[in-house]
């Protein structure tokens, strides 16, 4: 009964995979070797860019369909079988000897999963981010070539970022009132360093760390039944990251706004709504999450940060009593941001441009969820993009990591 709904789960994701990894390499491009004849990055995209951008988006809709479809088959036909969440209750999900490792999501995603009445939850999660060379849509470009990508009358600029490293700190606390609601609080702590080249040649590092917004919210259990359940994220964040920090290391010893990519947040509230279901199985779980971050007004620079979306779909294994292992597929769509800061020059760097932040992407995730004596978890994604289409140009990211600790009591 269980056999045709798990190949078709698998099988469809891998070869979307395929298709998209074939897209990315005929794609590939190098501007290197002083051509001025850059495409216009700014003008309307050329026919093969809008085509595979397209294409693209297709494909993560469909590796979304796909995760949607499979997993209201897996819901429909484990709801016959088991009872899996009731058995859940019986072991106490926090409290028993043997809790599921899996009722939470792959570490990459927040706001997964509610708490029972009077629970409280603390987690240290650790976020690595790195990034290196430069793209122009989905086309990689070198360094020198990412300072002729202005696409304003042969002009050039002055500095591109050529790496970027970030590590986040998080914090997060959560409690739950009751059965129906989850609250919780996330400050972070973020470090931000970038490599630049200079239009002569010369290289500089500048580097930013600090408290950067601080997330929170509500979690609002749906509906739940015996082994599948839906949760909402009324989510928003507080502007506690600055926005202002300078560094003495771009113009000899004079102090610069850091850009765009080097700040500590939005600078604005945000609503983060999101949408998690997550079913189960006797083998493992799945599940979907949408999960929106949207500025409200404009911040104290006079920008405003652009909006993001991202959908998710996983699936995991059990692969022992505490140990579980999953697959995650990522569709993130990051909107360019609206005003300026007048303190940066857009005609000095890619990071100093509004209209050169945004782009899509598409990305794998393999996580591990480890659980120790005493109840708590390890929780461990990798997560590597295999598709990316960025506005104008920016650094492409290379892989991200995110490890965590919790536990509940
Ligand atoms: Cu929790």
């Amino acid at each position: 009964m269980r056999l045709p709904q798990k190949p078709i789960g698998m099988v469809v994701p891998i070869m979307t995979l395929g298709a998209l990894l074939d897209q990315k390499i005929v794609g590939k491009r190098d501007f290197t070797g002083g051509n001025l004849k850059m495409p216009n990055v700014l003008s309307s995209r050329c026919c093969p860019r809008a085509w595979a951008r397209s294409v693209a988006r297709c494909l993560s809709f469909f590796v979304v369909l796909v995760a949607f479809t499979s997993t209201v088959a897996a819901a429909a036909e484990t709801s016959l079988l088991t009872g899996v969440l009731d058995r859940l209750d019986e072991e106490g999900d926090h409290h028993g000897a043997a809790p599921r490792p899996d009722t939470h999501a792959p570490a990459g995603l927040m706001g997964d999963h509610a708490h029972k009445t009077g629970e409280v939850m603390v987690e240290y999660k650790f976020m690595t981010m790195s990034m290196d060379d430069n793209r122009t849509g989905t086309d990689k470009v070198s360094d020198a070539g990412a300072l002729m990508a202005t696409g304003s009358m042969g002009s050039m600029f002055m500095v591109a970022g050529t790496r970027m490293h970030m590590d986040m700190h998080m914090f997060h606390l959560m409690y739950a009132p009751s059965d129906e609601f989850t609250l919780y609080l996330m400050p972070m702590w973020t470090s931000v360093t970038m490599d630049h080249r200079r239009m002569n040649g010369t290289r500089f590092r500048t580097h930013n760390e600090g408290f950067d917004d601080m997330a929170a919210g509500a979690l609002w259990l749906l509906d739940k039944d015996e082994d599948s359940e839906w949760i909402a994220n009324l989510g928003f964040s507080v502007p506690t990251g600055d926005l202002n920090n300078t560094t003495t290391a771009a113009m000899g010893g004079m102090a610069t706004r850091l850009p765009y990519p080097m700040r500590l947040g939005s600078g604005t509230f945000d609503a983060r709504p999101g949408l998690t279901w997550k079913g189960y199985r006797e083998d493992g779980g799945h599940g979907i999450q949408f999960q929106a971050d949207l500025p409200i007004g404009t911040n104290y620079r006079d920008y405003s940060v652009g909006n993001t979306y991202s959908v998710s779909g996983w699936y995991s294994w059990l692969l022992g009593e505490r140990v579980s292992t999953s697959v995650r597929f990522e569709g993130l769509m990051r909107e360019n941001f609206s005003g300026a800061d007048a303190d940066l020059d857009p005609a000095m760097s890619p990071m100093a441009r509004t209209n050169m932040r945004g782009g899509d992407s598409v990305n794998l995730g393999l996580g591990l969820v480890w659980m120790l004596e005493g109840g708590s978890r390890i929780n461990f994604e990798w997560v590597k993009p295999f598709y990316q289409d960025l506005d104008g140009v920016q650094l492409e990211t290379d892989f991200m990591m995110f490890t965590s600790w919790s536990k509940s009591w």
